[in-house]
């Protein structure tokens, strides 16, 4: 029997912690051998002037979510999956949302019937908590953790998924006992609803003014409420999105304190700001997304909260609507009030090549760091580690073949999700994966997509090394 199908060779093996010339020997979807030079008779894969790196995980991405009755998500499990392909990533965690008064457990089933035979690359599940009504809490949330669904997001705003203070503790406490990792939205409900209501009256309704109505208090306030509540459940939580100086502040402050406070920003954060939601026609609607797009400064800011390690994951919030269509963002009219707009963008396929083009190739961040960045840290946060986010022997053959100085310009006729618009339009990089190996298979092959849909594999997620309190030994939680 051959010793290997496949042998990557003559790249440069970038890891989190490394980068070395070396070969890389896969057999049976898993990386076992890395060595100068491997047996030369071996079906072979070129990878002469290319960065050979862990394929990316996108830990935040919102693929097929409910998201009311009338309105449609731009982005199926298999349009998802092919875009995050084809922008370098081999694993995504989207989430299965629990509706008001729906049962969790169904919600899983129901995310696992729209995954199921889809997905091009692999995929976990986050569980959304939004009715911890005591059966869920007591039964459903325990039982669903054991069974690898090991972190959760809560959402501190919106109609119909906010939790209130006592809720959150409830369910911070419930993430304690069981080992789960939560995530949390910071953004508080009431004062999102204040400004909406007073900008409502004084007829500011255009998509700008939905910046206007959480601006950066509303992010701070709740993101020290989490971190609050999080310190007295005793409970490690990852705060989301972040996008301003003011939560990175808090993020840092309780980092510093010895608490278990982790951060995730998203390109949105990076690259937009809320001048682009000021579009005529409603075009600004493309950028609606919460927390929104702030300023240079914050900008500024979220690269120094990659730069200090205030940040461990870059993720993309992909999270598609269609632009001109009903069920989109335009909605029915010229002038919909932001308050109907569908909140979320696209990003999945642009947020590698993005940080990558504008850290590693502006020398903001290195290499290292920007593997860590989109996958490393996200496999080791997730519980999808050592088997994910790395090239290590033993470890699935997940990896993109990296063209470091290809250019591109971003526009939508290239991207391959179902969104009919880019926020990203017009942005040039430099730097783009090109070939991508899902557990040794090819995907995509010199920008095209060649891998089927199903070959993507659920993945039932261990218990977060990083959910653990301060103090609670591995075993306590059966790791
Ligand atoms: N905000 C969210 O909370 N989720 C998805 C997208 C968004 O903008
Ligand atoms: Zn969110
Ligand atoms: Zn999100």
């Amino acid at each position: 029997m051959a010793e290997f199908d496949l042998v990557i060779r003559n790249g440069t093996v970038v890891t989190a912690s490394d980068t070395t010339k070396c070969e890389v020997g896969i057999k049976d979807g898993r990386i076992v051998a890395l060595a100068e030079r491997l047996d030369p008779g071996a079906p072979t894969l070129d990878a002469g002037g290319r960065l050979v790196m862990p394929g990316g995980i996108d830990s935040h991405v919102h693929i097929d979510q409910y998201s009311g009755d009338d309105t449609v998500m731009a982005d199926d499990f298999r349009s998802g999956t092919v875009s995050a392909a084809c922008g370098g990533n081999t694993t995504v965690i989207p989430f299965a949302l629990q509706v008001k008064g729906g049962s969790l457990r169904a919600a899983v089933q129901d995310y696992h019937a729209k995954a199921e035979g889809k997905c091009l690359i692999d995929y976990g599940f986050h569980l959304i908590v939004s009715d911890p009504s005591e059966s869920v809490l007591g039964q459903e949330l325990p039982a669903l953790v054991q069974d690898g669904y090991t972190s959760f997001k809560v959402f501190m705003t919106y109609d119909d998924l906010k939790l209130n203070d006592r809720e959150l503790l409830e369910t911070f406490d419930v993430a304690r006992n069981e080992g789960a990792l939560v995530m949390v939205h910071a953004e508080g409900y009431d004062a999102i609803k204040f400004l909406t209501e007073r900008l409502e009256r004084a007829g500011r309704t255009d998509p700008y003014h939905h910046a206007e109505s959480r601006p950066i208090p509303v992010e701070r306030e709740a993101t020290h409420r989490a971190i609050s509540f999080a310190e007295i459940v005793d409970v490690p939580i990852m705060i989301v999105h972040v996008s301003s100086a003011d939560a990175i502040e808090q993020i840092r402050w309780a980092q510093s304190r010895g608490l278990k406070v982790y951060g995730e920003t998203c390109t949105q954060y990076l690259t937009l700001t809320a001048d682009d939601l000021k579009g005529l026609n409603m075009e600004g609607a493309k950028y609606v997304c919460s927390p929104p797009p702030r300023d240079l400064e914050s900008q500024k800011a979220c690269w120094n909260g990659l730069q200090t390690g205030v940040f461990q994951v870059f993720s993309s919030d992909h999270c598609p609507f269609r632009f001109d269509t009903p069920a989109g963002k335009k909605r029915h009219g010229e002038r919909t009030a932001f308050k109907w707009v569908p909140n979320g963008i696209p990003g999945v396929e642009v947020r590698m090549p993005i940080l990558f083009s504008e850290g590693v190739g502006k020398g903001r961040i290195t290499l290292q760091e920007f593997v860590a960045m989109t996958s490393t840290n996200h496999a080791r946060l997730y519980g999808l580690a050592p088997r994910k986010g790395s090239i290590a022997v033993g470890a699935d053959a997940d990896i993109v073949i990296w063209d470091p100085e290809k250019k591109v310009t971003i526009t939508q006729d290239i991207m391959h999700h179902g969104a009919d618009y880019t926020p990203y339009e017009g942005f040039e990089v430099i730097g783009w994966p090109e070939t991508v190996l899902v557990r040794g298979t090819k995907v995509v092959h010199k920008g095209e997509v060649v891998g089927t849909p199903g070959h993507g594999r659920f993945l039932k997620r261990d218990l977060s090394p990083f959910a653990r309190p301060r103090g609670v030994r591995p075993t306590e939680y059966g790791a």
